[in-house]
């Protein structure tokens, strides 16, 4: 079924469906009423001003088709109408079926399909196919009760909801055939199954239609269409207990004269000056389309620059240090509070535009399977590092890309600032490194000395760039420690993989890890800039961090 027949759950508690809510309206001892809508657009209109439902018109809806209510429209067509108006507004819809176009079985199909796509409820009238406007002429010739009845039967036994409504609507006083032909039907179509009975009238004042209620006295619920007899107040109807009153074309016929009134004027004009104040203006047009939420969903879904961003993630190794942890799957598959590390990692990434990172995988190989990743392998991960298994992705670290260790957690602007930050090469450098309880036992500890140190005293259009990394350095020396997150632009990409290429050459990839890769590219010349961070990262060696991490989350 659609996801308009099964609404979200809100706080674990599923809301009522659209078909119970309509049936409720119906049946609810208060007169409800509904409102005229024939497009998505008129649906929003009829839900922002707070109506609880909607009427789907057929003389409106075949009006804005441009064609003639007598089913010129297909039923096919009118279904796709009706899409666009559940899409539209979340509020139940009541379709006008017409004759229910064509015998019982036509009916049928058209329920089962209403159903699908959760359309309330249906009103059917007993006219015969093709119908004619009630408004239009005397004496329309009616239905056969009969087998009008055998329509609602088979209406009612095709519903796939329980709450799907049946609404009978009777012509009788419309076409001439009087009172006690109306009531001699409502009663058989209510024996059919009809969940309500439409009483509708040509008249200029609603003394038939009460007749009717009275007489009526409640069986089941009564549904009235007031556009005949517009002027009576809404407490008659009140009063007579009647259930449902449906505003039935206005939307269409304010539309028909606000758009007469704006297209003479600017023909008259040939200009625009003397209608702009007084229609609504092109931003209001983009609010009732849900302009905001297309742009919340594109920070969420696009890369914020319109840019492609890549990002590799270096995290072939098992950790040993975590012992039994890792004894089935490699260090970035541990879970961190239900989650492995990794998809959290991923998770980061793809909150800043990298939505499909590439993954170096070695050590059980096969547990690193999570969606939305690429996967490249080093199979020599237990005789070589960090650097080599980069370099298996090196084909994959292009344009804007992340370079990253698979054991690491940060703060997510981390990654924003990152990319924002200028620099071919930039690094992310932990100002606060001292604070830092650092308890790996095999941990290795990437400190860097730069330009300038942390801290509020330089100059900030001044860039800060790494002069080296090293795992031992004077304390002096240390301005901070690599946060296992660095960017690299299309041109940084190429300074590394033509790096990784000459190691490759040299025979120095094997043994090497990033920090060496890094050291090699600040002494070939090319600046590796640097972005301070404080605090707020971690990496995970052994069960300590583990805990840490669950503290971090
Ligand atoms: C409609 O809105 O299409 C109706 C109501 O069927 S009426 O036009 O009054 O017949
Ligand atoms: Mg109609």
């Amino acid at each position: 079924m659609s996801a308009a027949v099964r609404p979200k759950k809100e706080n674990g508690i599923a809301p009522l469906s659209n078909f119970r809510r309509f049936r409720d309206m119906l049946t609810s001892p208060q007169l409800e009423f509904i409102m005229e809508a024939h497009n998505g657009l008129s649906a929003k209109i009829v839900a922002e001003a707070g109506f609880k439902g909607i009427w789907a018109s057929g003389l409106s809806m075949s009006a804005a088709l441009g064609v003639r209510d007598n089913n010129e429209a297909s039923w096919t067509q009118i279904l796709e109408v009706l899409e666009f108006m559940v899409d539209a507004s979340e509020l139940p819809i009541l379709v006008d079926g017409d004759t229910g176009w064509g015998n019982f079985n036509n009916l049928r199909r058209a329920v089962k399909k209403m159903c699908q796509r959760g359309i309330a409820g249906i009103c059917i009238e007993d006219k015969l196919f093709p119908k004619t406007n009630s408004f239009i002429g005397d004496g329309q010739p009616l239905a056969d009760i009969d087998e009008f009845c055998g329509k609602i039967k088979a209406g009612k036994d095709s519903q796939l909801d329980d709450d799907f409504s049946i609404v009978a609507r009777l012509e009788a006083l419309i076409a001439g055939r009087g009172m006690e032909e109306a009531l001699r039907r409502a009663e058989a179509y209510h024996d059919a199954g009809a969940d309500a009975v439409l009483i509708h009238s040509k008249k200029s004042t609603a003394d038939e239609v009460l007749e009717f209620t009275k007489e009526w006295a409640n069986r089941c619920p009564v549904v009235i269409v007031p556009t005949k007899y517009y002027s009576t107040p809404t407490d008659e109807f009140r009063n007579a207990g009647i259930s449902l009153a449906i505003w039935a074309n206005h939307n269409l016929r304010t539309s028909i004269a606000a758009m007469r009134e704006t297209t003479a004027r600017i023909h008259r004009d040939q200009s625009l000056a003397g209608v702009e104040n007084s229609i609504v203006s092109v931003s209001e047009v983009f609010a009732l389309q849900g302009a905001d939420e297309l742009k919340q969903a594109e920070d969420r879904y696009l890369t914020k620059t319109g840019s492609t961003r890549n990002a590799v993630v270096v995290a072939a190794t098992r950790g040993k240090a975590l012992g039994a942890l890792t004894e089935d799957r490699p260090k970035c598959m541990v879970e961190i509070r239900n989650k492995p590390l990794l998809t959290r990692l991923v998770n980061l990434l793809r909150e800043s535009g990298v939505q499909h990172p590439t993954v170096v995988r070695g050590y059980k190989k096969e547990m690193v399977n999570l969606p939305a990743i690429e996967t490249v392998d080093n199979d020599f991960f237990e005789t070589t590092g960090q650097a080599a298994s980069l370099a298996c992705a090196a084909g994959n670290i292009k344009d804007e890309c992340i370079i990253a260790h698979g054991d690491i957690l940060f703060r997510q602007h981390y990654l924003d600032e990152l990319f924002a930050t200028p620099g071919d090469i930039v690094i992310a450098v932990d100002g606060m490194w001292a604070d830092r309880n650092s308890t790996a036992v095999n941990g290795v500890r990437n400190f860097v000395r730069c330009s300038h140190p942390f801290g509020q005293d330089f100059i900030d259009e001044d860039p800060v760039i790494m002069q080296s990394m090293s795992k031992d350095m004077d304390r002096a020396d240390i301005s901070g420690e690599w946060i296992g997150l660095a960017r690299v632009s299309g041109r940084g990409a190429g300074i590394i993989r033509d790096m990784l290429q000459a190691m490759q050459a040299d025979g120095s990839l094997p043994k090497a890890d990033l920090r060496d890769l890094f050291t090699r590219i600040a002494a070939a010349g090319h600046d590796i800039h640097v972005h301070y961070v404080a605090g707020q990262w971690l990496d995970v060696d052994d069960l300590a961090d583990v805990n840490n991490a669950d503290r971090f989350l």
